[in-house]
């Protein structure tokens, strides 16, 4: 009787552990997402950009059309294809997003008349769910271990 009561604790603890453990292998430090958008008037393709919090972010800027650049407002980093002889046709800009929320990537080289409208979104979604299941895992672990050691 008592083995299986300690047999169920160490089952349920178990069963906590790998929750925890496998939170965390879903989002370690965070992993590399890479994308090309392409500029053209007046819009951005893809116009939105999803990654998760902690991600690295590495954007390669390219134009279809005239010149155009990328500035991501909140993170405040961008950069430009200037479409000059010489000018390099691709550039990129590396950040690591730190800030979850919805961030506004606009246009910051007049390239015509609908240019102020050239937007897009980048999508930082939060680690935080994920930590709040291996808490309550832990929790719940942690409180049927104590109610059968407490019973015994
Ligand atoms: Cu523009």
């Amino acid at each position: 009787m008592r083995a299986g009561v300690i047999l169920l604790a160490l089952v349920v603890l178990g069963i906590s552990v790998l929750t925890i453990s496998s939170a965390q292998n879903t989002s370690p430090k965070g992993t590399t997402k890479e994308f090309t958008v392409i500029a053209k008037q007046w819009e951005y393709e893809p116009s939105v950009i999803e990654v998760n919090q902690g991600d690295t972010v590495i954007i390669r800027l390219k134009s279809a059309d005239v010149s155009h650049g990328l500035f991501i407002e909140g993170y405040d980093i961008g950069t430009a294809i200037i479409t000059k002889e010489g000018w390099p046709r691709e550039r990129v800009i590396k950040f690591v997003a730190d800030k979850p929320g919805v961030f506004t990537y606009r246009c910051n080289v007049t390239c015509g008349p609908y240019h102020p409208f050239m937007t897009g979104k980048l999508i930082v979604k939060p680690n935080n769910p994920e930590r709040g299941v291996s808490l309550f895992a832990i929790i719940l672990g942690i409180a049927v271990t104590g109610y059968y050691i407490a019973r015994r």
